[in-house]
């Protein structure tokens, strides 16, 4: 409390005007927003590498096969066309987004200087230049096993394919992104999330829904089983979904077979935005699910009808999640990516977009009223607990979040703006 207070004394010559009535306002709920700064700019995100290339891949030849039903629609210009590209358009990003960042690679981004290196074979070599580059930035990565992309995904299956070769060659493609994981954990002293994503799944009725996904727990046994790999440098997790193109009908690692799975063997449960009923609400699973699961991955993103991965914005969907995860004081206990590709607009603004407004719902998840609210609800003044709530939405938390990004030195509002108009002209209008 005391260190609250001074640091606030210690601000306050140089706050404008509109954070102070911001400050003064919020302290009457009892809300901090000294300690909500601080802490929203401590919480990192990651960033996904993908949206600078459309999820294409650096890989010789590309994989390109078959996307496993990701798809970036659109053709602005400007696409990063190798991994220099790609950095640069990251570094830029990086300047222009307040507080902790991560990077988030998928195992398609090796770079193996025009050697082809298939993916049961990549090594921790693969990605030095990443693992160079985030270490120059002093940021950590998190890494992601490519189960799509790829001939031997063609099929729509990988780990759960009826051919025992198909499922090798993908479970020793587990085990090395695994490996590869670690040693970016140890390179960079920051644990690594290895996050695994399958596509398998049918698109019109399968007549055997319980051969896949007995095969699916054997292949990630097999994967997880012990050699040599620290969970707490390597923290695998594991995502499902409801379907997804070419895999209407079934899914083989839906949200049950993972919520299971995931908890009976000590993993991390992701949960994907665009990955359930447009009815279902992921804000409400968070408190139900980590009365079990001690963390959760969440990929920020946003459906438009279906799993279209549109640019995040600060939704419903996004803002309810963080202020749940804020309710429940569990900041600590997940980690925070966004995965999310748009092809249709300038990149680099997409991820500025998706980045801050998942900070801005962090940001507003904290500057929540709760124990104003939780006092009234358990005093069964139902009544005012919606009356604060609905005051909450009208308090000026916009001006919190210009002090946030003054106190991380990016620029304020739109102004980045003009960052990218200059980055577009000198620089992407080239690769067209
Ligand atoms: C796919 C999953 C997965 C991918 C990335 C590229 O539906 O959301 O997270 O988007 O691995
Ligand atoms: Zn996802």
């Amino acid at each position: 409390m005391k260190k609250t207070a001074a640091l606030s004394k210690t601000t306050t010559e140089r706050v404008t005007p509109a954070y102070r009535i911001a400050r003064d306002a919020y302290a009457k709920l009892g809300v901090d927003t000294e300690a909500a700064i601080q802490r929203a700019l401590r919480i990192p995100i990651s960033l996904h590498c993908w949206q600078a290339d459309d999820v294409r891949g650096l890989e010789t030849p590309v994989g390109g096969v078959d996307s496993g039903g990701i798809m970036a629609t659109g053709s602005h210009p400007g696409r990063a066309r190798n991994g220099d590209e790609m950095r640069a358009d990251l570094d830029l990003v990086l300047r222009l987004l307040p507080g902790e960042q991560r990077l988030n690679l998928h195992a398609f981004y090796a770079e193996t200087d025009g050697k082809p290196v298939d993916r049961d074979e990549q090594t921790p070599a693969n990605f030095a230049r990443w693992i160079d580059w985030a270490k120059a930035r002093k940021i950590g990565l998190d890494f992601n096993p490519t189960y799509f992309a790829h001939p031997k995904a063609a099929s729509g299956y990988t780990l759960s394919h009826a051919d025992k070769a198909v499922r090798e060659f993908w479970i020793q493609h587990g085990r090395a992104s695994r490996k590869i994981a670690q040693h970016i954990a140890k390179e960079l002293g920051k644990p690594c999330v290895n996050n695994h994503w399958i596509p398998d799944g049918a698109k019109d009725n399968p007549a055997d829904r319980w051969g896949p996904r007995q095969r699916l727990v054997e292949s990630y046994d097999a994967i997880f089983a012990g050699r040599g790999i620290d969970r707490k440098l390597c923290v695998d997790a594991v995502e499902g979904k409801l379907f997804g193109l070419g895999s209407e009908d079934y899914v083989v690692g839906s949200q049950e077979f993972y919520s299971s799975y995931a908890q009976s063997r000590g993993l991390v449960l992701c949960l994907d935005l665009g990955h359930y009923h447009p009815t279902e609400s992921v804000a409400d699973k968070v408190s139900a699910l980590m009365q079990f699961h001690p963390k959760v991955l969440l990929h920020t993103s946003r459906p438009m009808r279906w799993d279209s991965d549109h640019v995040v914005l600060l939704d419903d969907a996004v803002r309810s999640l963080f202020l749940e995860i804020a309710r429940g004081d569990a900041f600590d206990r997940v980690y925070v990516a966004l995965d999310f590709f748009d092809a249709s607009i300038n990149r680099i603004g997409a991820y500025v977009v998706g980045a801050r407004a998942t900070r801005q719902a962090i940001l507003l998840g904290l500057l929540d009223p709760t124990a104003r609210l939780k006092a009234a609800e358990n005093a069964g003044a139902g009544h005012e607990k919606l009356a604060i709530m609905e005051l909450g939405k009208t308090l000026p938390w916009g001006a919190v979040w210009d002090e946030l990004c003054r106190r991380a030195d990016v620029p304020e509002g739109a102004d980045w703006l003009a960052d990218v108009a200059r980055y577009e002209k000198s620089v992407l209008a080239a690769r067209a």
